[in-house]
């Protein structure tokens, strides 16, 4: 396929209830993880932005539902918009358990709204075998019959040897085959192109 250009990309509204989501409804596409895994930096990595999202290097940054409007130039001149949708991340131990809980029933009332979502991105990091949190919040996508892509994330901190293990354990650990399962690299960019593509093939089915 020829390359998938982001042309434009904007800030829209953050969530805090189903009500506070935006009206407009677009193909959405959802990043999902831990805290800290770099849910925020792949936003800005894929739509070429040094700070769309905000990240941070202490895990619990982003604490609402973060809407962003892309715009796509696909290969057919055709242009499209939908949604980058920034969730905030789960396995974060600071928050109360009662606020935590509070999340986990927005997030998933969000989840299964009948909003346009056409797959999720769950984040893993590459260098750590998947956390009980990230195994529960994956059967909680498949139970919901949502499409799921594994993004292995921070892959610039493994060495080329070592990669192919880490993410055998990964695609182990969850019972996925290799086309589910994407390193990526938001500091170098790598996997971006891959990622646009699984994008833009979403929109067109
Ligand atoms: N080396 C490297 N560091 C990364 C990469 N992606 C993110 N980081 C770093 O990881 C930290 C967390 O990134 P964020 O994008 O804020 O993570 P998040 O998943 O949005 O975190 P929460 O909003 O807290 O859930 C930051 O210090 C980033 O600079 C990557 O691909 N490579
Ligand atoms: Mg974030």
């Amino acid at each position: 396929m020829d390359e998938i250009k982001i042309i434009r990309s904007e800030y829209v509204t953050s969530a805090v209830s189903k009500k506070t989501c935006p009206e407009e409804i677009l193909p959405e596409i959802v990043f999902v993880g831990r805290s800290n895994v770099g849910k925020s930096s792949l936003i800005n990595s894929l739509t070429n932005r040094k700070s769309l999202a905000r990240t941070s290097g202490t895990p619990g940054k982003t604490q609402t539902i973060n809407f962003f409007r892309v715009t796509l130039k696909l290969p057919a001149d055709e242009s499209r918009e939908i949604f980058f949708v920034d969730l905030p991340g789960y396995g974060y131990a600071k928050t109360s358990k009662t606020n935590r809980k509070l999340w986990a029933k927005f997030i998933d009332e969000y989840l299964s709204s009948r909003r346009d979502i056409k797959f999720v991105c769950q984040l893993i990091d590459m260098r750590h075998e998947p956390q009980e949190s990230d195994l529960k919040s994956f059967a909680g996508l498949v139970e919901k019959n949502l499409p799921v892509l594994i993004v292995a994330t921070k892959s610039d901190k493994i060495g080329k040897t070592q990669r192919q293990k880490h993410l055998d354990a990964i695609k182990k650990s969850l019972g996925v085959d290799d086309e589910s399962v994407l390193p990526y690299s938001s500091t170098k960019n790598e996997g971006r192109s891959e990622l646009l593509d699984v994008i833009a093939n979403s929109l067109i089915k």
